[in-house]
Order: structure tokens, then sequence, then C-alpha cells
């Protein structure tokens, strides 16, 4: 009964619970970006061993961010973070063309995980301050999205440590999530995954 109170205050409302996963290879900025969104501080981050995990409310949505660390012996851990997700924010280091390949390679299977079919797709192409870093055009190009079929994505161009252009990735977060839950397309996926 509380269960369903809460449910129809927060339809009222318009308040809505989501969860998302933050993923991309080591260094990209993805605690930099929690960091920056939870306290609006940049901390100095090390290397993410596990996860990091924080609330940050935005409009009217509670976002739950997972921050996964990115590892090349850590990545086989991501898929079990999968499971009841809403959404993927997927950080690129625009900078780092060496291993755009990699990041491409590590996104598709992210993205073509049964559990993450249904998952709206926002990509930070993060530390657009450099000097020589890819455009969010490039980073787009080299992804694969264009290619996407049956895929609600976005990309923005972002500066982590400067906090820019986080909020505009969220606000379309937001926006399209609240649009698939409109239309009955809920993306997160029961159930708990085996393996
Ligand atoms: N110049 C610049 N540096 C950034 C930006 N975002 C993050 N960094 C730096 O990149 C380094 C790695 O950032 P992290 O946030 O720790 O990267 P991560 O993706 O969490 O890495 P893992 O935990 O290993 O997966 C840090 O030195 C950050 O200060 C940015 O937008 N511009
Ligand atoms: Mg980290």
């Amino acid at each position: 009964m509380g269960q369903t109170f809460r449910k129809l205050f927060d339809n009222i409302f318009g308040n809505k619970e989501m969860r998302v996963v933050m993923l991309g290879l080591d260094a990209a900025g993805k605690t930099t970006i929690l960091y920056k969104l939870h306290i609006g501080e940049v901390l100095s981050t090390v290397p993410t061993i596990g996860f990091n995990v924080e609330k940050v409310q935005y409009k009217n949505v509670q976002f739950t961010v997972w921050d996964v660390g990115g590892q090349e012996k850590l990545r086989p851990l991501w898929r079990h973070y999968f499971n009841n997700t809403d959404g993927l924010i997927y950080v690129v280091d625009s900078l780092d063309r060496e291993r755009i390949g990699k990041a491409k390679a590590e996104f598709q299977a992210i993205i073509n995980d049964p559990f993450m079919r249904n998952s709206a797709i926002l990509v930070f192409s993060n530390k657009q301050d450099m000097k020589g870093a890819m455009t969010p055009m490039e980073v787009c190009e080299a992804l694969g999205l264009y290619d996407l079929r049956n895929r609600r994505w976005h990309i923005q161009g972002t500066c982590a440590t400067k906090g820019e252009g986080l909020y505009e990735g969220l606000d379309w977060l937001a926006t399209t999530l609240k649009e698939m839950q409109a239309s009955g397309l809920s993306t997160a996926v029961g159930g708990s995954r085996i393996g």
C-alpha cells in the first residue's frame, strides 16, 4: 500500500527514479563525471577498482548512477551491472585515438547484450578541452552510432573537469527515459542475470 501511494505521488509530481550505469575504458573520466554531478566538485581520482554509486537529483529525476572501473581486467565484470538498467552513459576519452577501436568494441558488446537492448544510450565525448581531441562527430562515427537501428542515442561533447556538457546530457536522458516509460517501452528488464 505504501509503495502504491508512493508511486501515485511520484506520478502526480513527476518524480522519477532512474538507474543508470556509466561505463567506458579506464581513464575516460567516469569517476570525475560522477563526482562533478554529485557534489559539484572535481575530486582527484584514482583508477576505480570495483564501482562507485551515487544518487544525482536533476530536475525531477533521481538518477542512481553506477560508475564501474574500466580497466581491461575489470571489464568482464561490467555485465553484472546491466540488470534493471534504464540508461547507459558511455564515456569516451576523445583524446585517445589509439584506443578508439577498443572503445568501439566494448561499446558494441554492451549495447548488444540482451539486458541492454532497450536502454537509452548517452555517449559523453569527454576531454573536449584538450587540443587534438576528436570532435563528438568523429567519436560518433568511430563508435558506429549512425548504424544503430531502433535505439535511442545521443552524443554530447563534455569537459568533465569543468562540468561542461554534463547536464545537457542528463537533460536528454531524463526526457528520453520519461518518454520511453510513458509509451510503455519500460526500459529496465526484470529478473536476474545468470553467469
Ligand atoms: N583534461 C581533462 N582531463 C579529464 C577530463 N575528465 C577526466 N579527466 C582526467 O582523466 C583522468 C582519469 O579520470 P577518471 O575519472 O579517474 O577516469 P575513469 O573513467 O573513472 O577511470 P577508471 O576508474 O580506471 O575506469 C583524471 O586524471 C582526470 O582528472 C576532462 O574533461 N578533461
Ligand atoms: Mg573511475
